[in-house]
C-alpha cells in the first residue's frame, strides 16, 4: 500500500454548539498522517438536503448519531481501507456509490461527510500542506483569497424561538481592507448593538449563532436598529458597513393557507407581498444581499424576485438550492437567484460541494460558504472559503467558540498565506 493510502477510519459521537450529538471522524494514513473532522447541523433545513441520520430513539431525545457512527466504523471504513487519500474525488464517489440513495439516506450524510472531510485533512497532512492549499489544488483554484464575511447581528426565526419572523440580519463590513479589519469592524457594530438595545430595554441574550434577538415585530424595525448600531459604532451605513438578510422564508411558508405566515406582524403574505417587502428594504436601507426571500418551492415567485431585484443586489438561494448541483442547475436554467449558499452537509461530500461552487462560478452566481446554526470547533469552512476563493463566507456572529474557531482560522490563514482580501468584489453585482 502506498504511503497516502487510508489505513484506518474511526468515528465517535460528540456534541455540537446546541448540545446535540454529531459525528466526528478520525482518518489515519499508512505513513501516519492524520485527519479529523466533525459535522455541523442545521435548524432551518431545506427539504432537499442530504439526509442527516439520527437514531430516532434513545438518549438525547432520539437525536443521537450512534447509527451514523457505526456506519463509519463498519461499511465506510471497510470500503475506504487502502484507498488513496489524495484521490478525493474517487474517495467521495466510492462513498456515494456505497450509500446508493440520492440523499445519502442509508449511511447518513453526516457519516459520509465526516469521512470525506477527514480524508481531505489527512491528505493535506500527508502532503505537508495547509488545508486551504490542498483544497485549492483539489478545486483547481488559481488564486486563493480571503473571503468577505457577512456577520449575523440580529436573529429571529428558528434560531431565536421565532422572536422575529425574519431569521437573520447581518452586517458586511464593506469598508474593510483586510480580514482583520473586517472582523474588527463587525465586532464594533455588535458591541454598539448591545449598547443600543440595553438603552431601549431590549434583551441581549445570545441566539443560536451568537447574534442578538431583540424580538422586534417587523423587518423594518430590525433594520433601523442595525443602522443605529452601525452609526453608534462610528461607521457610515452604506459605505463602511452594508446589510444582508436571510429571510429563511421556507420556515414561514404555511402550506394550509398557501401563504407566508408573518406571525410577529400578525398577517399572511403572498409571494408578491414578500417580494414587495424585499424591495422596500432595498429601497430604504443599504441592503446588498437577501437570502431565501421566498420558499424553497416557490419557483415562480423566485423568478419574479430575480427579475425585480437581481440586477441590484445578490439574491442567495439556501433552502432553494441545498448545495445540490441539480437544484442549482435548475435555478440557473430558470434565471432564479444570482448567488448560492454553500453548506457541506447539505451536499454530503467535499467533491460534490466543490462541483457546486464551480458550477455557480461558471454561471456568474456568487458562492457564499456557510456554517450551520449547529456547529463544532471544526474550522474546515474557513479553509474551504480560502481554497476555493469563494469571495464570501457566513459563519454567524463574532461570539461563541464554534464561530470564533472559523474567524480565528481566517486570521491565521491571512497571516501565513499573504492571500489578498476579496473585499466587496464578490458581493456586488
Ligand atoms: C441558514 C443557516 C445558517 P441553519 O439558514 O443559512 O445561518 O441556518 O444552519 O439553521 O440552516
Ligand atoms: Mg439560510
Amino acid at each position: 500500500m502506498s504511503a497516502s493510502a487510508i489505513q484506518s477510519i474511526r468515528a465517535r459521537q460528540i456534541l455540537d454548539s446546541r448540545g446535540r450529538p454529531t459525528v466526528e471522524v478520525d482518518v489515519r494514513l499508512v505513513d501516519g498522517s492524520f485527519g479529523r473532522a466533525s459535522v455541523p447541523s442545521g435548524a432551518s433545513t431545506g427539504t432537499h438536503e442530504a439526509h442527516e441520520l439520527r437514531d430516532g430513539g434513545g438518549p438525547f431525545e432520539g437525536r443521537g448519531v450512534r447509527r451514523a457512527v457505526a456506519n463509519v466504523d463498519g461499511d465506510i471504513a471497510a470500503a475506504l481501507r487502502g484507498a488513496d487519500a489524495l484521490a478525493q474525488r474517487q474517495v467521495d464517489q466510492r462513498l456515494v456509490d456505497l450509500d446508493g440513495t440520492p440523499r445519502l439516506e442509508r449511511l447518513g450524510a453526516n457519516a459520509i461527510l465526516g469521512a470525506s472531510l477527514a480524508v481531505c485533512r489527512a491528505a493535506a497532512a500527508h502532503r505537508g500542506q495547509p488545508l486551504y492549499a490542498h483544497i485549492a489544488a483539489l478545486a483547481g483554484t488559481r488564486e486563493i483569497s480571503l473571503p468577505m464575511p457577512m456577520v449575523n447581528m440580529l436573529s429571529g426565526g428558528l434560531h431565536a424561538g421565532r422572536g422575529m419572523d425574519v431569521q437573520d440580519f447581518l452586517v458586511i463590513p464593506a469598508g474593510a481592507r483586510s480580514i482583520g479589519e473586517a472582523i474588527e469592524l463587525v465586532a464594533r457594530v455588535r458591541d454598539a448593538a448591545v449598547r443600543v438595545m440595553e438603552r431601549r430595554g431590549l434583551p441581549t441574550l445570545l441566539a443560536d449563532e451568537g447574534g442578538l434577538s431583540p424580538g422586534l415585530a417587523t423587518g423594518r424595525e430590525a433594520l433601523r436598529l442595525l443602522i443605529e448600531s452601525i452609526e453608534q459604532a462610528g461607521l457610515r451605513p452604506g459605505t463602511d458597513a452594508v446589510i444582508a438578510i436571510d429571510v429563511a422564508a421556507t420556515a414561514l411558508w404555511d402550506r394550509s393557507s398557501g401563504a407566508y405566515r408573518l406571525a410577529r406582524e400578525g398577517r399572511l403574505a403572498t409571494s408578491a407581498e414578500m417580494i414587495a417587502m424585499a424591495e422596500q428594504w432595498v429601497g430604504e436601507f443599504p441592503v446588498v444581499s437577501i437570502e431565501d426571500a421566498l420558499d424553497e418551492e416557490d419557483w415562480a415567485g423566485w423568478q419574479q424576485l430575480t427579475e425585480r431585484l437581481g440586477r441590484r443586489i445578490r439574491l442567495v438561494g439556501d433552502d432553494l438550492f441545498t448545495t445540490s448541483l441539480g437544484r442549482l442547475r435548475q435555478g440557473i436554467a430558470s434565471k432564479v437567484a444570482n448567488g448560492v449558499l454553500v453548506k457541506l452537509n447539505q451536499n454530503g461530500t467535499l467533491s460534490g460541494t466543490l462541483e457546486v461552487v464551480a458550477a455557480a462560478r461558471a454561471a456568474g452566481y456568487a458562492p457564499v460558504i456557510s456554517a450551520r446554526s449547529g456547529e463544532t470547533e471544526d474550522a474546515f469552512i474557513a479553509d474551504l472559503a480560502v481554497g476555493t476563493a469563494a469571495g464570501q463566507i457566513k459563519i454567524g456572529s463574532v461570539r461563541c467558540g464554534e464561530r470564533l474557531a472559523k474567524y480565528n482560522q481566517l486570521l491565521r490563514i491571512g497571516e501565513e498565506s499573504g492571500a489578498p482580501f476579496a473585499g466587496m468584489a464578490a458581493v456586488r453585482q
